[in-house]
């Protein structure tokens, strides 16, 4: 039992460490770590099941400091229970180049970050992901190897964001009962008291969506372990709303939203140490109390030893699958099932859609890796995400593989990058190409934590037809591209799009885009190649008869467009090759030799993708020609729309004729 005063002393270490750490960077959040030491102390000491000298010990509890600001909080945890890349050192260094102590925590900078944060909502909304990940993970290993918490600290900004709605929607229809939320009830936030901007009961509201709510004071810490215990006894998610004190301890500054960003300074701080009666300098912690939270910090070894044991104990295949899916490894028949479905793809030349080749590609890729977790918001007859192998997740029957995410493109996206997270599983989801726009900001952390999450984003250009500009994406493919570590992807038939899902499902460290098109494509790689030519980036589809004097790239449904574009200029004697550019991203990788020889050096270069020209000149040149969009599309149909914008094999071929009579 932690007395009083010890557990004060604690959550003291945790105020000191982060109002000194802040001061020495002058710059940084002080407020909530002051404000919301008491929670962590009570839930690192008594509740939160974590082995610092085991960081990645699968069936450990996730924390989530979604209120990522807060950063200091997290990093004095990490230090004293004892986490070995948190040094003092590192506290020392908070936020400075080069440091594990970046400003806001950043997923593999240290152990013990589970995951980005700093977009507000976004650790909320990606825990429930993590939620769902322990429960279909628990379907599919059972209760000795994994049966954990999911606990997450959010703030008023976590709340009033708008993905947090559909979080906790998606939680509380899923009954993620292990989920379980403290909200950092502070009435603060940087303008100032919460009531400026909101006045929501936020109990209410999560009561509303299927969630065990209630008021507690967040600095009692009877009060929060009591709440921590029903929690854990729940049949809902839980979310406690936990009345706490924005810098806590600071004489003046404590409850304003002067201690929610800035340094305290000298004053203010000295005021806490009287306060708090705290009188070790700055980075020094009371050999007793790091010696306490140390002791904390091993309070999970029988239970890792104990989970150890029954992992060694299981049958062999079902640690095997386990220990693989873990490791984020493949079965080791993977590349020869594609291979397969590639051969029979260019013998069978089917002229599909490339969301129907996607879904082709995925019936075979469900087939074989069982890891793999479908999910549409609400477009799942129109992603073409779902295949035989893929029921429907519910409360009742987590064994699935399927999530109906709802109309939450932005909550799907977080929830995708939890589940990725998590480890164990390939999450993928869909949504219309256009409404990649509300799943963006998740996509791009995605890139930044570098973790295989998959976006499915089909009807991905005009050739969606009558739903009009609106639907259309026309700039997404440029912005998508813009975001670094992303490989968005525009396969142009069957072949390519398993190619691409390939790509997508065995790149670990990069998450992937697929763009995918309403309409019927031809097979255009007729020929099988045992090599995955998508994995270039872009590659010569079709040769010129001569020396070419046109390069056409293309991409997706432009590839037909291409072809017929060579097959005229061909016909009118201009030796023309066709680039297909299934992905920008891969293309940048390859050797400059490679990269040269692929461009090549024909006097006209020409593009053509239903999509913007920014970032096409780095291939074409800024001299070089551009079929594509100008501005939004239109409503009308498929045969209307290309026409209209002129993108056509005639017009391209008119094009490059023009330019080659003027040369
Ligand atoms: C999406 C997003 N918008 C804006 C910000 C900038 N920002 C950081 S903290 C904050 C206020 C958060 O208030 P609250 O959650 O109450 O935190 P507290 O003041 O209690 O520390 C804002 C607007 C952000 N980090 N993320």
């Amino acid at each position: 039992m932690t007395s009083r005063e010890q557990h004060d002393r604690m959550a003291n270490a945790i105020r000191f460490l982060a109002m000194d750490a802040v001061e020495k960077a002058q710059s940084g959040h002080p407020g909530l770590p002051m404000g919301c030491a008491d929670i962590a102390t009570v839930l690192f000491t008594k509740f939160l099941k974590y082995d610092p000298k085991n960081p990645h010990w699968p069936d450990r509890d996730r924390f989530i400091l979604s209120a990522g600001h807060g950063s200091m909080l997290l990093y004095s945890l990490l230090h004293l229970t004892g986490y070995e890349d948190m040094t003092i050192d590192q506290i020392k260094h908070f936020r400075q180049l080069g440091s594990k102590t970046a400003g806001h925590p950043e997923y593999g900078h240290a152990t013990g970050i589970e995951t980005t944060t700093g977009p507000l909502g976004q650790g909320l909304a990606n825990s429930v992901g993590f939620a769902l990940g322990e429960r279909i993970m628990n379907a599919a290993f059972g209760n000795d190897l994994v049966n954990h918490y999911t606990y997450v600290l959010a703030g008023d900004g976590c709340l009033m964001e708008g993905v947090s709605q559909e979080a906790i929607a998606l939680a509380g229809h899923l009954k993620l009962n292990k989920l379980i939320v403290f909200w950092d009830n502070n009435n603060i936030s940087i303008d100032g008291p919460v009531s400026l901007a909101d006045n929501t009961d936020q109990v209410a509201r999560f009561q509303a969506s299927g969630w065990n709510a209630s008021h507690i004071d967040g600095t009692d810490p009877e009060a929060i372990a009591y709440a921590i215990e029903a929690a854990r006894h729940s049949d809902k998610p839980t979310m406690i709303a936990c009345k706490t004190t924005i810098g806590f301890g600071a004489p003046t500054k404590a409850g304003t939203n002067k201690a929610h960003g800035s340094p305290l300074g000298a004053d203010e701080i000295a005021g806490a140490r009287k306060f708090f009666n705290w009188d070790s300098p700055p980075f020094e912690i009371p050999a007793d109390i790091l010696d306490a939270w140390r002791t904390a910090g091993k309070g999970s070894v029988k239970a890792r030893t104990d989970w150890e044991g029954r992992l060694a104990k299981a049958k062999p295949e079902l640690k095997a699958e386990f220990e693989r899916r873990l490791a984020g490894k493949l079965p080791s028949n993977f590349d020869a099932v594609i291979a397969d479905y590639k051969k029979k793809l260019s013998a069978d030349k089917p002229k599909v859609a490339t969301r129907k080749s996607s879904e082709m590609a995925l019936e075979v890729i469900n087939g074989a890796v069982p890891e793999t977790i479908g999910g549409s918001a609400d477009l799942t007859g129109s992603n073409n995400t779902k295949t035989s192998q893929t029921k429907n997740i519910t409360p009742d029957d987590y064994g699935q593989r399927y999530v109906h995410y709802g109309i939450r493109e932005h909550g799907m996206a977080a929830a995708l990058n939890g589940l990725t997270l998590h480890g164990g599983l390939i999450a993928y989801g869909g949504t219309f190409m256009c409404f990649s726009d509300y799943a963006r900001p998740s996509m791009r952390l995605a890139s930044l934590m570098g973790i295989r999450s998959i976006f499915v984003m089909t009807h991905d250009s005009i050739g969606l037809g009558e739903d009009g500009p609106t639907h259309q994406p026309v700039e997404h493919l440029a912005a998508l591209r813009a975001i670094p570590n992303h490989n968005v992807f525009r396969p142009a038939d069957a072949v390519e799009t398993a190619e691409c899902w390939q790509i997508a499902i065995e790149t670990e460290k990069t998450p992937s885009t697929l763009a995918l098109t309403r309409q019927n494509l031809p097979t255009v790689r007729t020929e099988f190649s045992a090599k995955n030519l998508s994995s270039q980036g872009a590659y010569e589809l079709a040769a010129a008869s001569g020396e070419a004097a046109v390069t056409i790239f293309a991409t997706g449904s432009e590839i037909e467009v291409a072809l017929g574009a060579r097959d005229l200029l061909e016909k009118h004697g201009h030796p023309t090759r066709v680039v297909s550019v299934p992905c920008f991203e891969l293309f940048d990788q390859q050797s400059d030799a490679y990269r040269t020889k692929t461009i090549g050096n024909a006097p006209i270069k020409m593009a053509i993708e239903a999509g913007i020209r920014q970032g096409w000149d780095h291939l074409i040149g800024s001299d070089g020609i551009f079929i594509g969009m100008h501005g939004f599309g239109a409503s009308g149909t498929i045969e209307q729309l290309y026409p209209h914008f002129g993108i056509t094999a005639e017009a391209a071929a008119k094009a490059a004729e023009a330019r080659l009579h003027s040369k």
